[in-house]
């Protein structure tokens, strides 16, 4: 794990966002690299240390029923509805430090900004770290936001992680009531719309030598798990004429997927392949491997997997081999809210940026999930290190940081002035 400079007790603004989120690179359920899952004592750990940050800028805060951690700062009277800045503060395995934690800091920042400021808000500030973006632990994504919008499924309970333990368990392990996640849900009257800032995670904007950009909308991603099942056999004596080898056939579907992902502007990812029964001189009888899919736009994506699909098929019957696709999560592409996309194109022009550059986001975010119950919008900034993410070289210029600190909070000062 690359080692983080100690957290010192820096000056409020993008050193001290960073000097946290090498903070929260500390917690992790590995010791070599960076691991926080849904409901794991990180996510605690963690969940109680960005509260203290929280409460030295303001804000009050609490858990809600799906584990997200909250803060809330009143505007000029108390209980009006509140715009939500934040972000995530769980992550892959083997993560970088900054894929949503420097959005949630980031948040915190911006609301140290304005209440120093004295400037009082036609509506509440929250902050929230949702839990359970990446989906790492239960292979589902997005429970912390999609139990925020209103989308909770009691379902998800029965859920099962590497271990065998489900999400039931995990849950009251961490002190929540299992079949009161759904009551995480707020009301749209409630709320204002949802802000986040992101690393872009990718090279778009390194390409550019841009900064900053604004999100138009985040593609929609489809993960299925995919089995192609042939017959296991001995390595020596099975003729080629008579094997049915799994992983071939899942090869040749596998470099085939890239070529459709190519021609037809889609992004698909084959993450986890395992063959078995996995012996050196065993003839691989089935062969096991993960899709993520992903295109601006749900058809495109939708299209490109029948793509697929018709050429595994074929690839299978010629091998003697069977097919089967399971999907296990799937969300639509959406489309930024236009006001508060509006907001952001103005924060970026107050640090100068006079024609902020358009990105639409490859990478999932949870206003996919928060969309349901209210408008969102995004800003990102540049990652370094070739736009290197999900990665532990993921990387970030303190400089991109302020300007991003200094977009964000001319943002949210947008959305005021708009709302009178
Ligand atoms: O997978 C994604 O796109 C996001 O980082 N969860
Ligand atoms: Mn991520
Ligand atoms: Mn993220």
């Amino acid at each position: 794990m690359t080692p983080h400079p100690p957290a010192q007790r820096s000056v409020p603004g993008a050193a001290r966002a960073l000097a946290h989120c090498h903070e929260l690179a500390r917690i992790s359920s590995l010791d070599d690299a960076i691991e926080r899952v849904h409901l794991s004592t990180e996510h605690k750990i963690a969940n109680a240390l960005a509260a203290a940050w929280m409460q030295e800028v303001g804000l009050d805060t609490w858990v809600d029923e799906a584990g997200n951690l909250c803060g809330r700062l009143e505007g000029h009277k108390p209980g009006l509805p509140a715009l939500v800045l934040g972000s995530h503060l769980d992550t892959v395995t083997d993560a970088g430090a900054y894929d949503g934690m420097l959005g949630v800091m980031l948040a915190i920042e911006v609301v140290d900004r304005i209440r120093r400021s004295g400037r009082r808000l036609p509506f509440a500030l929250e902050v929230v770290g949702f839990t359970d973006e990446e989906g790492t632990r239960f292979g589902n994504a997005l429970m912390g936001s999609r139990a925020f919008a209103g989308l909770w499924d009691p379902a998800w309970t029965e859920l099962e992680d590497r271990k065998g333990v489900t999400l039931r368990d995990a849950a009251k392990n961490f002190g929540l009531d299992p079949d009161a996640i759904g009551d995480a849900a707020r009301r749209s009257e409630d709320l204002v719309g949802y802000l986040e800032t992101h690393i872009e995670q990718g090279p778009s904007l390194l390409d550019a030598d841009r900064a900053l950009a604004v999100v138009s909308s985040i593609a929609g991603a489809r993960r299925l798990a995919l089995t192609v099942t042939g017959r296991a056999g001995h390595a020596g004596g099975t003729p080629y004429a008579r094997r049915r080898d799994a992983l071939v056939g899942a090869s040749e579907i596998i470099v085939e997927i890239e070529r459709i992902a190519k021609r037809t502007d889609t992004v698909a990812t084959v993450g986890r392949v395992r063959a078995f029964p996995g012996g050196v001189n065993v003839v691989p009888g089935v062969a096991r491997f993960s899709l993520d899919l992903r295109a601006e736009s749900d058809e495109r994506r939708d299209a490109a997997f029948e793509e697929i699909e018709a050429f595994a098929r074929d690839v299978c019957e010629r091998r003697g081999l069977a097919w089967q696709a399971d999907e296990f999560y799937r969300a639509d592409a959406v489309v930024c809210d236009p006001a508060l996309r509006f907001a952001v194109e103005q924060g970026i022009r107050a640090t100068g940026d006079d024609e902020p550059m358009v990105l639409w986001s490859r990478a999932g975010h949870d206003g996919m999930a928060v969309q349901a119950v209210t408008g969102f919008a995004m800003l990102f900034l540049r990652c370094g290190n070739d736009g290197v993410s999900h990665h532990p070289d993921e990387i970030v210029a303190e400089s991109d940081v302020e300007a991003a600190l200094d977009a964000f909070e001319a943002t949210v000062l947008a959305v005021a002035d708009a709302r009178g």
